[in-house]
C-alpha cells in the first residue's frame, strides 16, 4: 500500500478530530494468520511471565486478555512496520517511544466486555501524548465485540473513572451518562486492518456472544517527550490497592 505525506496529513487531520482513525489492509492476511496460529505456542512457552495482572481469564478458564505480549515475536516483527511507525510519529507530533503490547483475545461466545475507558487513565503520561495501534487479528464488528468509541471524546481531556471490577480494565468512566452526547462508533474491520487511538479517547467493547473469536493485537507508542507522571501513577496505584481491599 503507498502512503505520502498527502495520506498521513488527512490521517492526522481526522485522527486529531475523532480520536480514533482506522487503516485497511496494512498488513496481509497470510502473516496475519501466520500470527495467529503461533500464539498458542507463545502461551505454552510464557506460562511463567503470564501471571497476576498480566493475564486474564474467563470463567471457563480460556485466556481473554494478555498484558504483556513485549516479547511475543510477531509483536516484535508487527512493530517493524514502517508505515505503522511513521505514521505513529505523524500523530504523536515526537519521536517514538515504546509503550508495550497487549492482547485482546475476547473468545468467542464467552470474550469479556472492555468497560468504557480512557486509556491515561491508567498510563498516567503527563501530556496524554500517546497512542495505541490495535492490529486485528481476526474480522470484528458490532458482532463479536468489536471496540467501540465515542467519536471526538478525546477533547473532554480525562475523566473521572471508578472500578470497573471487569478481568483486565480495572477502571471505567465514573459518569458513563455523559457520554450520551457523543456519538457512538463501532468500526468493521477486517483480519490486518487496524485502529489507532488517541490516549484519551473513551472507548471499550462489548461481550463476545458470538461463534467467531475477536483477537486484537495492540502495539503502544508515546511522545520522546512525554512521561509517566511518577505522582500520578502512584495516586492511581494507591486508589486501586485500597478499592480492591
Ligand atoms: O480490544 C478491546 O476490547 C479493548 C481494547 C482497549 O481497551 C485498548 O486497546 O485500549
Amino acid at each position: 500500500m503507498y502512503f505520502n505525506l498527502r495520506k498521513f496529513e488527512s490521517l492526522k487531520k481526522r485522527y486529531d478530530r475523532n480520536g480514533y482513525v482506522v487503516i485497511r489492509n496494512i498488513f496481509n492476511k497470510t502473516d496475519i494468520n501466520k500470527a495467529g496460529e503461533d500464539l498458542e505456542k507463545f502461551f505454552k512457552k510464557s506460562v511463567l511471565d503470564l501471571k497476576g495482572r498480566n493475564i486474564n481469564k474467563t470463567k471457563n478458564n480460556i485466556i481473554n486478555s494478555v498484558h504483556f505480549m513485549n516479547n511475543w515475536k510477531w509483536s516484535k516483527k508487527l512493530k517493524k512496520n514502517k508505515i505503522l511507525s511513521q505514521l505513529a510519529k505523524v500523530l504523536l507530533n515526537d519521536s517514538l517511544k515504546d509503550f508495550g503490547s497487549e492482547l485482546f483475545a475476547k473468545p468467542a461466545n464467552v470474550g469479556l466486555a472492555s468497560p468504557m475507558h480512557q486509556d491515561n487513565y491508567y498510563w498516567c503520561l503527563n501530556n496524554a501524548n500517546g497512542l495505541t495501534i490495535w492490529i486485528a487479528l481476526d474480522d470484528s464488528s458490532k458482532n463479536n465485540g468489536g471496540v467501540f468509541y465515542f467519536n471526538k471524546s478525546h477533547k473532554l481531556g480525562l475523566l473521572e473513572h471508578t472500578l470497573s471490577y471487569a478481568p483486565g480494565s480495572s477502571q471505567t468512566l465514573k459518569y458513563p451518562e455523559g457520554m450520551q452526547s457523543f456519538k457512538k462508533i463501532i468500526p468493521n474491520i477486517r483480519k490486518g486492518d487496524c485502529l489507532i487511538h488517541h490516549s484519551l479517547v473513551v472507548h471499550g467493547s462489548n461481550k463476545n456472544l458470538s461463534s467467531f473469536a475477536r483477537r486484537g493485537l495492540t502495539i503502544r507508542y508515546i511522545g520522546k517527550k512525554s512521561h509517566i507522571d511518577k505522582l500520578k501513577k502512584k495516586n492511581y496505584e494507591k486508589d486501586l490497592k485500597l478499592n480492591l481491599k
